[in-house]
Order: structure tokens, then C-alpha cells, then sequence
């Protein structure tokens, strides 16, 4: 599998509590959620990422969830267009910074919309959730630049799905053949020849995992997930994403990875 070596990242800003929100796990804590962000940039630096930070921007509440305004590939960086208007005005400081490291931009055109957090990479594989926030014309726009770079693409409409709200709420590719699916994903014939490694009922959050480098990063308190990860042969390393979590943020949106 290839190795990331760089990310992109964005410490919650004063407004964080004021971000969208389906959760009821109440308002989160700024200071801790600042905290166990510093925590995931370490685990990304000691898996020997170099970090790009962004400046917190008050104007956006969700903009430390970088994830989902690009997705990016060893050659190339999509600007998306957020689904959320809120959200909309995030993808300016993420493409001036991304600018400055990629030589190739491209960009979600209206009318599409797109959230990178229903963009999930396989290997040469990527599956893109079309959902509350990814509408079929930004699916569409991502997979025809993203199939010109050699990945073969699939669409996975998840609107009918219960409890998510992008589709790597309930998928991740912690590596080679397997896939971390939620039940409600599971029988989906797009994971057909896949090995499904299934999420234990109650663990749902942790299903966004990620991996990076040597680790598969998961959120801790979901110990089924990390032993299920582990039997399977991957390496899980726990962050506490407990203030995330109470802003519908899964891990993989807090940083963007290459
Ligand atoms: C939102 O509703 O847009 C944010 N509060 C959370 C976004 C999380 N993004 C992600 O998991 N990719």
C-alpha cells in the first residue's frame, strides 16, 4: 500500500460548538476538542506525515473537518463543493493551501456538490457515497477525473441508509482486500469480493477509521472494533475523538492525507 507522507489539517476554531450537528451528545468542550486534535496531529507526525496546519477560521465552525473540502490523490488535488451552504466558504484557505503543493487542482463544478467525507479510497478502487451532502452530479464529476488517474470508481447511493451522513460513516479501507462496513453496508453489492470486516452493533462511530501508514487510526471506547481490526491483521492505534463526535465528525475528516 502506498505510504502517505504529508497532510492537511485545521485546529477547531472558537466557533467550533456552532457547527451542524445531528447528535445529541450535547455541546462540545472547545478546549478538549482542541486537545485531542494536537493528539491526532502527533499521531499523523509520528507516522512520519509532515503537517500543513490551517489557521482556525471563526467564520467556519466545521472547518477543522478538512476532509471534506478536497480529496486529494498522490497527483491531484478536487476542490469539492461542500453540500452543506454553510460549509460552502471553507474550500478558499484549503485551496490556497493546496495551491502550494499540488501542481494539478480540479475542481466539483455546480450543479454538483460533494463532501470528501463520501470519498473512500481502495487501493486503485474508490467508492463515492451519494447522499445528503453529495448530490449524483458531483459523484459523477469526481469519478470521470478521478477514473482519468486509473482508479476505478463506484457509486454508492446511501440517502435510504439509516444514521449516516457521509458514506465513510459507515465504510473504511483499513487495507488490502479487507473493508470495515457497518451492517447496514454490508450486503451492498458494491463491497462484492471484498472481505467485510462487520462493525459490532453499538460501534457504529468507529467505523470511521483510517488508515495511515503502518496504523489504523480508530477512535477510542469502541474495543470490539480495534479487536475485529486487530484479528484481521492491522495495527489499530485509539485517539479519543469524543468532542468530534459530538459534531457528527468522524476521524478520517480531520485531515486530508497524501
Ligand atoms: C457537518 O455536519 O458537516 C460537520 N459537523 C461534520 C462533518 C464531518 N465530516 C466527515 O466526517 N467527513
Amino acid at each position: 500500500m502506498s505510504r502517505f507522507t504529508r497532510a492537511l489539517v485545521c485546529p477547531p476554531a472558537a466557533s467550533f460548538d456552532a457547527g451542524l450537528t445531528t447528535a445529541a451528545l450535547g455541546a462540545p468542550d472547545l478546549a478538549r476538542a482542541r486537545e485531542q486534535h494536537e493528539r491526532y496531529c502527533a499521531a499523523l507526525a509520528e507516522l512520519g506525515l509532515a503537517l500543513v496546519h490551517l489557521a482556525p477560521d471563526e467564520r467556519f465552525p466545521d472547518s477543522t473537518f478538512v476532509e471534506d473540502a478536497a480529496v486529494v490523490t498522490s497527483e491531484l488535488a478536487v476542490i469539492t463543493r461542500p453540500g452543506a451552504p454553510s460549509r460552502l466558504g471553507e474550500t478558499e484557505a484549503v485551496e490556497a493551501a493546496l495551491r502550494e503543493l499540488f501542481e494539478r487542482i480540479e475542481r466539483i463544478e455546480p450543479p454538483g456538490t460533494l463532501d470528501g467525507g463520501d470519498v473512500c479510497e481502495a487501493g486503485e478502487h474508490v467508492f463515492i457515497g451519494v447522499s445528503q451532502r453529495t448530490n449524483e452530479h458531483g459523484a459523477r464529476q469526481l469519478a470521470a477525473l478521478l477514473e482519468r488517474e486509473g482508479f476505478a470508481a463506484t457509486l454508492v447511493d446511501i440517502r435510504a441508509v439509516p444514521g449516516i451522513l457521509h458514506l465513510k460513516s459507515g465504510l473504511a479501507h483499513p487495507g488490502e482486500r479487507d473493508l470495515v462496513l457497518i451492517d447496514a453496508l454490508a450486503e451492498h453489492p458494491a463491497f462484492r469480493g471484498w472481505r467485510a470486516l462487520r462493525v459490532p452493533r453499538g460501534e457504529e462511530y468507529a467505523a470511521n477509521c483510517v488508515r495511515v501508514n503502518e496504523r489504523v487510526l480508530v477512535p477510542a471506547g469502541f474495543p470490539r472494533v480495534a479487536e475485529t481490526l486487530e484479528r484481521a491483521g492491522h495495527a489499530p492505534l485509539t485517539l479519543d475523538m469524543s468532542e468530534f463526535e459530538k459534531q457528527d465528525g468522524g476521524l478520517s475528516c480531520l485531515s486530508l492525507r497524501w
